[in-house]
């Protein structure tokens, strides 16, 4: 018979308490639950003695013994929440910390050559040209002949290229990957009318060794501008108004007489090298100049093969490379590394 005393009621309290510390599971927690405040527990034993006792020593020990009670079932309840977090963290591998915030998804970004492309068709809308698109596999007629280049011209030795096995009865000529954008002027005036200020940004296709300055597929951005009375005065403003926006007023761009046989004149642009900074350097095949594009007055030749009168309507165009462009503003050293999918080179823009 227990008997009902401060002293053994503080006793349990101690004893318990110190019991519970040692706890590491529930099913231990629960057996603790049963032993201390369960119906058959010793706290429980020692109140149910209150009876036998007088009333003054009743309330004291009554008191004492609920204190102690509820004291019970607040640890009680501390101690279940404390091992169930436990046993969640244990069930997590060791190696996972799910407190650590999660890795950042991969973004995809624009390719250094898109980039380019909307800045400098950007600068050419600024000035009041629209954009146009057209197709990759052209036919021989658009690529050469409407361009002032027959069959068997010698001119056509400049453009060595890639064939598709594929011929039409109507156009009666193969088709190719197309050289340059340059195609796309014949398709564009053969269906509207002037004045004409178009850019047209595409890839290009070229069979020759690759180098430092040279891939065998590119990216050029053609420029059209087809009005009565434009002049020479006009394509060189134009064009040194873009390399003003493109590459600030410090770097020096230079015209160079040069033989397209859809204009005449006919004229090449450089700019100084940002390798050597004109000094002559491998990137500039020791010349000290990047050529960007070719451009000139449209031949009347062209002009008359679209059905206009070249004595009331003239123009100039250009053809840009877009990727030889990207190097001078950004310094990068080989043209192959656009396409030799190195992320590390992707990742900087
Ligand atoms: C042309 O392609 C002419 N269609 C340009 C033109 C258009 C002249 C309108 C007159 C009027 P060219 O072959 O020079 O010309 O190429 C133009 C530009 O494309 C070059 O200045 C250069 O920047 C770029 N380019 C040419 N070949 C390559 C290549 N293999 N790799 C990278 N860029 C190139």
């Amino acid at each position: 018979m227990v008997v009902t005393s401060l002293d053994n009621i503080e006793a349990v309290r101690v004893a318990a308490l110190a019991e519970l510390e040692s706890i590491e599971t529930l099913e231990g927690l629960e057996r603790w639950r049963v032993s201390h405040v369960g119906r058959n527990g010793d706290l429980t034993k020692l109140l149910r003695g209150l009876g036998s006792l007088d009333p003054e020593s009743r309330r004291e020990m009554g008191a004492a013994g609920n204190r102690v009670k509820a004291l019970f079932e607040e640890r009680l309840s501390v101690k279940e929440e404390v091992l169930k977090r436990a046993l969640l963290y244990a069930s997590v591998d060791d190696s996972i910390d799910v407190t650590l915030p999660g890795w950042p998804i991969p973004g995809g970004r624009l390719h250094p050559t898109t980039r380019m492309v909307r800045d400098l068709c950007g600068a050419f809308v600024s000035m009041g040209f629209q954009i146009m698109e057209g197709p990759e596999v052209e036919w021989d007629r658009y690529n050469f002949e409407a361009l002032n280049i027959p069959r068997d011209h010698p001119a056509r030795d400049m453009w060595n290229t890639l064939w598709v096995n594929y011929a039409d009865e109507r156009e009666g000529r193969p088709m190719l990957l197309r050289t340059h954008t340059s195609p796309m002027q014949a398709r564009i005036m053969e269906k509207t009318s002037p004045p004409i200020r178009v850019v047209v940004p595409g890839k290009c296709y070229r069979y020759e060794a690759t180098d430092a300055t040279h891939e065998w597929h590119f990216v050029q951005i053609e420029g059209l501008a087809v009005d009565r009375g434009i002049t020479f005065s006009d394509l060189k403003g134009t064009l040194y108004e873009f390399a003003r926006r493109t590459f600030g007023e410090e770097r020096r761009v230079r015209f160079r007489c040069d033989y397209f046989p859809f204009v005449e004149p006919g004229v090449d642009m450089s700019v100084d090298c940002f390798a050597c900074d004109g000094g002559g350097c491998r990137v500039c095949s020791n010349t000290g100049w990047i050529e960007i594009l070719g451009a000139g007055m449209v031949h009347p030749r062209v002009l008359e093969g679209v059905g206009y009168d070249p004595s009331i309507y003239t123009g100039f165009a250009f053809g840009l490379g877009v990727e030889r462009i990207a190097m001078l503003k950004h310094g990068i050293e080989d043209i192959r590394s656009f396409y030799s999918n190195d992320v590390r080179f992707l990742q900087q823009t």
